[in-house]
């Protein structure tokens, strides 16, 4: 079986975790629209299902404090363990198997050793699509006043710098702004929302589109709501530290996240044109084989990637394309 690895990119409590289960939860809700199958092990269906309950729960209560963020304190890089997903063909084996390397998000931010640092380089190298996962409130709010503290978005650039500088192949990056409800409703709120992201990421997006990088590089904006049923109502901020209170619109609304399917689709659209465009590319020798099937199923469940209303390629179609 083929591995991929993708690494979930984001400061501390952004939502990286809440992503990667509201992208499991939406996949299994298309399933039956769908001809390929993506099964997870069982320790990542325990923990993603442990995750899914609390996000479940989640409710406008000031001292409902969500899901608990991931341990870090203590925690040895050798200890984390991918979330896995496989994907194959419905009724046959699988034949990829995606690696979702999500570990504490203080570690992409922080001076936390040596050790740690090495690990999350190492990382974001070897994974061949990285999920930017971006607080949205955060970025938004207040003229974006917390997104430094929130978002921390110069280490997330420093970290590309470093990690792509000769780039042998080619990656996909995928901007995903969270907890985005309140933002893309209209098309107005959604155009600022893609303005400011530009405006907010623009270092790092001139880095993408320079010479060395501009043909390796895909890159996309995929807003995803990740409980779909709590908006952003108001910034809270105590001891110079912002509490970013939500609320329900209608009091009985159920969780219902919308478009976490998308980076998923985006992230196996990637691999299908990669694999189609090997030799045109060459950069790979030792590409994978994939059954015509699994090809045409992968090209089904991928060719409903949005990109308009909020959604884009920013840079890279070529890259993404599969037909
Ligand atoms: N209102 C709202 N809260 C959310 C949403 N997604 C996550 N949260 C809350 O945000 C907090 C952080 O979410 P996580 O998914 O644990 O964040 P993380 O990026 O994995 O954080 P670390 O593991 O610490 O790096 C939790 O308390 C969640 O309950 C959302 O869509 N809306
Ligand atoms: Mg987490």
């Amino acid at each position: 079986m083929r591995e991929f690895n993708i690494t979930m990119l984001g400061a501390r409590y952004v939502g990286k975790t809440s992503l990667l289960t509201s992208m499991y939860h939406e996949y299994q809700e298309e399933i039956e629209k769908t001809t390929i199958k993506i099964n997870t092990d069982t320790r990542t269906a325990s923990l993603l299902g442990k995750t899914l309950a609390d996000l479940k729960s989640l409710n406008a209560d000031s001292s409902n404090e969500g899901i608990k963020p991931t341990e870090f304190i203590g925690v040895d890089p050798k200890e984390i363990k991918p979330f896995i997903f496989e994907v194959g063909q419905k009724g046959k084996k699988s034949e990829i198997k995606l690696n979702f390397w999500d570990y504490p998000g203080v570690w992409n931010t922080e001076d936390i050793g040596e050790q740690k640092d090495k690990y999350v380089m190492n990382k974001i190298k070897e994974s061949v699509a990285i999920l930017i996962a971006i607080d949205t409130p955060a970025l938004m709010a207040a003229k974006g006043k917390w997104h430094h503290k929130q978002n921390h978005p110069l280490q997330i650039i420093n970290r590309f710098n470093k990690c792509y500088a000769d780039l042998k192949s080619p990656r996909l990056v995928i901007l995903a702004p969270i907890k985005c409800e309140s933002y893309v409703q209209d098309e107005k709120s959604r155009q600022e929302l893609t303005n400011k992201i530009k405006q907010e990421y623009k270092v790092l997006l001139d880095l993408f589109q320079s010479e060395a990088l501009a043909d390796k590089v895909a890159v996309v904006i995929t807003p995803v709501q990740t409980v779909g049923n709590i908006f952003f109502s108001y910034i809270d901020v105590r001891q110079n530290t912002p509490l970013f209170r939500f609320k329900k619109q209608n009091p009985d609304a159920e969780y219902s996240p919308k478009d976490n399917e998308q980076p998923l689709k985006y992230l196996l659209r990637f691999l299908l044109a990669l694999h189609l465009n090997n030799r045109l590319w060459g950069f790979f020798r030792d590409w994978f084989k994939w059954d015509e099937y699994l090809k045409q199923a992968i090209r089904d469940f991928a060719k409903d990637c949005k990109d308009s209303d909020g959604f884009e390629v920013v840079q890279g179609k070529k890259l993404l394309d599969i037909n």
